[in-house]
């Protein structure tokens, strides 16, 4: 959220504050906030008289550097029209025809701005607001926002340009039915006609303002030519300014450095997305190095030990296997490390609740599919950044019981694999798969013997579709397969033999 308090205050009076806020080292917006918190933003004379000599002060400093002016309301509201307590003793023909004068000049002034003009506001912006609402070039309302010509049920017609312009953005018809029947319109209802470009949700309407603004620092030249284009209402020269305003913005620098940036965005993004199967499809000593240069997979920049990786059905053996390859590693003056998924963390343990059954949804019901996978993927992002890269930084040899295969086999069977998939796509390959591989039947009576609660996959039918779907991933992400059938002792020297190429190799 852009952070309001950095506003630089210039000055204020009688009601209205000028402020500068700096967008990037060379871009800036002025803002112009109403702030009569007794009277909901009311305008009365002296209010509407500041902000037109605010107005002219604007004009007449103005550079490039300047993107926008932001007119918005304090207190949670933008502004309620005409100050009727002010002006109660203000009942000539005369005094109505300067008041209108002085704000439809005042709209005119900062409407002919070669910056654009943005209305953000929160609360209620009723009748004369409604009209400084509506004379913005973009206009950003908060959720609560709400808008209404409220004019005709004080039996008044807008009197600040307001018709023409509602006119102008909503056509002749509903502009028509909006003025006389002065309905309440929501931001969500605004949005919808058009009455305004943006509803922000989650900040007040100011700071989306300037973080929406903050897109064109690097683009002035083109915001201030696009405006400059649609300036005209009737579009008579709409032909002769484009003709004009478009061969000056292709031959700006700003042109060119964008279109630099856009092609290293892609450069970024064809790595982003061919990443996964670009790397996977490498053998892993090259694996490190198309990272190392790929500032799109950063998890595993910084990589320096080795990341051991165990897959296999419940009942495979994996975790004993994976504790004894720690126990040669260490016996062999290697700083080893063993861990499993789901991992020892918050969200870990959180997954193994749900894959209990005592982690329950609502209404008392299991959790889905998919909120499992997501608890695996979760708990992966968790366990990767804050327990497995900080120990492979170190020069680690991480063993990990489980990885992202576990989710493709597992989870891929009850979800749209493709999903599954992207869910897992950034987390890096490991340097070593091994896949243990048990007959689901011995598997079955291994757990038996272990006499352990069943959690949501140990049923002898899925474990049979998940060694198959096991023996496929394993296979395409080129795992080493251990025949897991055999006594402890030979799975482990079978699992040992790739290990300490690896470790020769590195
Ligand atoms: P362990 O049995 O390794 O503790 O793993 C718990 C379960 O989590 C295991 N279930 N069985 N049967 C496999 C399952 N699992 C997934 O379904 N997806 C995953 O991504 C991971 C890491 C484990």
């Amino acid at each position: 959220m852009e952070d309001i308090r950095s506003l630089i205050e210039l000055s204020r009076s009688r009601g209205v504050i000028l402020s500068k806020f700096d967008l990037s080292e060379n871009t800036f917006v002025y803002v112009l906030t109403i702030d009569r918190p007794q009277v909901r933003n009311a305008l009365d004379f002296e209010a509407m008289r500041s902000l037109r000599s605010y107005a002219a002060q604007i004009k007449s400093s103005l550079t490039e550097s300047c993107l926008a002016v932001v007119l918005t309301g304090a207190n949670d509201t933008f502004i309620s029209g005409g100050d009727l307590k002010a002006l109660q003793d203000q009942r000539s023909v005369t005094v109505a025809q300067e008041m209108s004068t002085l704000m439809r000049s005042t709209l005119k002034a900062l409407q002919d701005l070669p910056c654009l003009l943005v209305c953000a506001a929160d609360g209620a912006i009723v009748g004369g607001g409604a009209e400084v609402f509506i004379a913005a070039d973009y206009r950003i309302m908060s959720a609560q926002a709400h808008i209404r010509f409220a004019q005709a049920s004080l039996a008044l017609s807008t009197g600040w340009g307001g018709a023409r312009r509602l006119a102008q953005v909503l056509g002749r018809s509903k502009a028509l039915a909006l003025l006389l029947e002065g309905e309440r319109l929501s931001s969500q209802s605004s949005l919808d006609l058009g009455l305004c470009h943006q509803v922000s949700k989650s900040m007040n309407a100011l700071s989306c303002t300037l973080l929406w603004l903050k897109k064109f620092c690097y683009t002035p030249q083109a915001l201030i030519g696009i405006k400059a284009l649609l300036k005209d209402d009737s579009f008579n020269h709409i032909d002769e300014l484009e003709n004009e305003i478009f061969p000056h913005l292709w031959a700006h620098d700003e042109h060119w450095q964008a279109v630099d940036r856009l092609w290293s965005h892609r450069a970024g993004m064809k790595k982003t997305n061919k990443d996964v199967e670009e790397i996977q499809s490498m053998k892993p000593e090259f694996r490190s190095e198309a990272r190392a240069e790929d500032g799109a997979i950063s998890l595993n920049q910084a990589k320096r030990g080795l990341f051991i990786v165990l897959e296999g059905i419940d009942g495979a053996g994996t975790t004993s296997q994976a504790e004894r390859l720690v126990a040669w590693l260490e016996e062999h003056q290697y700083s080893a490390y063993m861990t499993q998924e789901p991992s020892s963390g918050v969200i870990g343990r959180l997954t193994r609740q749900a894959l209990r059954g005592e982690a329950i949804g609502h209404g008392q019901n299991l959790l889905p599919a998919e909120s499992i996978a997501l608890l695996f993927a979760a708990d992966r992002a968790d366990h990767w950044y804050n327990e497995i890269e900080p120990k492979l930084e170190r020069g680690e040899v991480v063993v990990c019981d489980r990885y992202l295969y576990s989710s493709l086999a597992y989870q891929g069977l009850e979800l749209p694999e493709s999903w599954v998939r992207s869910l897992n796509m950034l987390y890096p390959q490991p340097d070593l798969l091994l896949f243990v591989e048990v007959d689901p039947a011995i598997a079955s009576q291994r757990r038996d013997q272990r006499g352990l609660e069943a959690d949501r996959y140990e049923v002898d039918e899925l474990q049979i579709q998940i060694a198959k779907r096991y023996a496929t991933i394993c296979q395409e992400y080129e795992a080493t397969f251990i025949n897991g059938e055999q006594s402890l002792d030979e799975v482990t020297q079978a699992c040992l033999a790739p290990l300490k190429s690896l470790l020769e190799m590195a």
